[in-house]
């Protein structure tokens, strides 16, 4: 099973230490990154809470599970690009209808050209004659164009690591809040959520119940303000010794101007809690061995993408980006209709790292981004 974070120790072993890819055995015990730095105030965190069988039984399943969802999801896309390559000639006619077909998957213009390009390149290079030798030619090119948004989410180099969430309404902020926690949990990190989204009082009660099923804290405020809510919960999260701090918020469109100003506000707060912090602070910050430079929360600013989205997709990424600076995305939803060509559109245009993608409602059903298997499922 693909390591679903990164866990980098504080600074001092970085350099020495190169972040596994692979996941240490599910049954190993929890490892708290910077267990001489904790202030505690309260008593520390309790380690991963027992978990559900069949939730374990979850974290462990075979990657190969949501592949399959993926490529089912995906099907649609797959399908129509792939019946490009049924012909016997490689041919303008062959080119053309992949144009359409990488388009109608949402590619989008810039995207399709660079792959069109790229592919042309890769079939004179590797002079094949061979329709269906494209299609890998493809998937190639395909894997280079996405394999700089594969990174992993880098858990531990700050304490607490403060993880800010925003997205459209509906895109599974809440839900992808809830199926991480579960995963940070099982990897031994202590967790706190903070409940952001105040507008409602259900998504509230949403993130208490994400909050239950995982046992960890959650800290919320019946109509308070989203920013003194993210306040306190950074805050909280210092005092408490957690490993991370996840900020759900409110969904809101990117044209609705005052929400994203409010975004904004949100990710002040956060760094002026952070910023309070280390000035309260006597000794070193936490966050870094002596005479690093302390970055202040929160460390990831991510988008929740609904995978249907299609091109719009490309535009919140676009409109998030400029309003936060994102540090990552998550996809979700891609065991629906999606057509997942977005994704190419992304990495042409606006490459944020994609940290995780959603194929279900349930637990499990979030993945690390893997460029290859993508590249593969979309021409399953
Ligand atoms: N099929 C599928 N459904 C998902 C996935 N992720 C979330 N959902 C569903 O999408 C719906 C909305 O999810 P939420 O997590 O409430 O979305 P949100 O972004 O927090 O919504 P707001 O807070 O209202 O903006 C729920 O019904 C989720 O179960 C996914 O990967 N696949
Ligand atoms: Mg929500």
């Amino acid at each position: 099973m693909f390591s679903f974070f990164r866990k980098k120790p504080p600074a001092t072993t970085e350099a020495t230490t190169p972040a596994p890819l692979i996941a240490p055995p599910p049954a190993a015990a929890p490892t708290q990154p910077s267990p001489a730095a904790a202030p505690a105030p309260e008593p520390p965190a309790a380690p991963a809470p027992a978990l559900p069988p069949e939730s374990v039984a979850a974290a462990e399943a075979p990657r190969k599970g949501w592949l399959d969802k993926l490529k089912a999801g995906l099907l649609k896309t797959g399908s129509s690009i792939t019946t490009v390559f049924t012909g016997t000639r490689i041919d303008d006619t062959l080119y053309e209808e992949l144009e359409t077909a990488l388009l109608m998957a949402d590619t989008g213009v810039k995207a399709t050209e660079h792959l069109l390009a790229d592919l042309k390149r890769r079939v004179k290079e590797s002079k094949t004659t061979d329709p269906a030798a494209v299609k890998g030619l493809l998937a190639q090119a395909i894997t280079a164009l996405l394999e700089p948004l594969q990174k992993p989410l880098v858990i531990g180099e700050h304490k607490p690591t403060v993880i800010m969430v925003a997205g459209v309404n509906g895109a599974g902020k809440t839900t992808s809040i809830g199926k991480l926690t579960r995963h940070l949990a099982n990897e031994g990190a202590t967790v706190l959520l903070a409940a952001a989204d105040t507008f409602r009082a259900a998504a509230r009660e949403q993130l208490a119940v994400w909050a239950d099923r995982n046992t960890v804290d959650i800290i919320t405020q019946e109509g308070g303000d989203p920013a003194a809510v993210s306040f306190d919960a950074v805050t909280a999260g210092r005092a408490r010794g957690r490993d991370v701090v996840l900020v759900d918020t409110a969904g809101r469109l990117p044209t609705q101007l005052h929400l994203m100003e409010e975004l904004k506000k949100i990710k002040r707060t956060i760094q002026k809690a952070g910023a309070t912090e280390e000035r309260g602070t006597a000794g070193p910050p936490q966050s870094a061995a002596a005479g690093s430079v302390v970055a202040l929360p929160p460390h990831e600013v991510l988008l929740v993408i609904d995978g249907n989205t299609g091109q719009n997709a490309l535009a919140q990424v676009k409109a998030f980006d400029d309003t936060l600076g994102l540090t990552g995305l998550i996809i979700t939803k891609l065991d629906g209709t999606a057509k997942g060509g977005v994704i190419c559109a992304i990495a042409r245009e606006r490459p944020v790292p994609i940290y995780f993608i959603g194929v279900g409602e349930k637990l499990e059903d979030l993945e690390t981004f893997d460029a290859r298997e993508f590249a593969q499922a979309l021409l399953a």
